[in-house]
């Protein structure tokens, strides 16, 4: 995260995509999860404060257009609804090792596509490949994972969507939320 005396260069495009944050509950699951799979993969372990699921990813904007970003962002309902993350798998491409669901509930399937449809009204890129819901764990790694199970399941209680700008360091990527979309109802069963 960013601190206070950290301010944006306002030249500078911002990077920036929609993403759902983890509560620290579903961080700490995530962190644990990570360390236990990079004892056998190696690699390099993703900070705990920067897991995430990108929803829709808009990279390099002028600064000045977030606010089409945050207009965007508020067309759009925030459900809660609880994603199951019970996968764990590698992509041999980019040696990312990464944790997902295997069923996409209907409710984050919706906010993708609903998400893709304001930002193409207004005038944003979107990407053409299939969504793949995943949270990056580790990157550098070796592809041997044990097994493709995360046993016990993290319940991820989504409870919103938030709009993100990612500044890549030396040290990797820091995140700052730009807004967040909270769910008015509590999660539904
Ligand atoms: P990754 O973790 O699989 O690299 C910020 O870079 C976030 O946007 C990451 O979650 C990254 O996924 C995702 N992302 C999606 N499409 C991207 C792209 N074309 N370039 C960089 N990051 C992308």
């Amino acid at each position: 995260m960013r601190t206070a005396t950290d301010t944006p260069d306002r030249t500078k495009p911002a990077r920036v995509f929609f993403a759902l944050w983890p509560d620290a509950g579903t961080a700490r699951r995530l962190d644990d999860l990570a360390a236990h799979t990079h004892a056998s993969c190696n690699g390099r372990r993703m900070r705990r404060d920067t897991f995430h699921l990108t929803l829709a990813f808009i990279g390099d904007i002028p600064r000045e257009r977030v606010v089409d970003l945050i207009t965007a962002g508020d067309r759009i309902p925030a459900a809660a609804f609880v994603l199951k993350m019970d996968r764990i798998a590698t992509w041999r491409h980019n040696r990312i090792v990464w944790a997902g669901a295997r069923e996409v509930p209907e409710a984050l399937a919706d906010l993708v596509a609903r998400l893709n449809v304001v930002l193409v009204e207004a005038g944003f890129p979107v990407e053409q490949r299939k969504f793949a819901a995943h949270v990056t764990l580790l990157r550098n790694a070796r592809a041997d994972l044990a097994s493709d199970e995360i046993d016990p399941p993290i319940d991820w209680q989504v409870g919103g969507f938030a709009l993100v700008e990612s500044d890549r360091r030396e040290d990797g990527a820091h995140y700052k939320l730009l807004k967040v979309w909270t769910a008015d109802s509590p999660l539904k069963d």
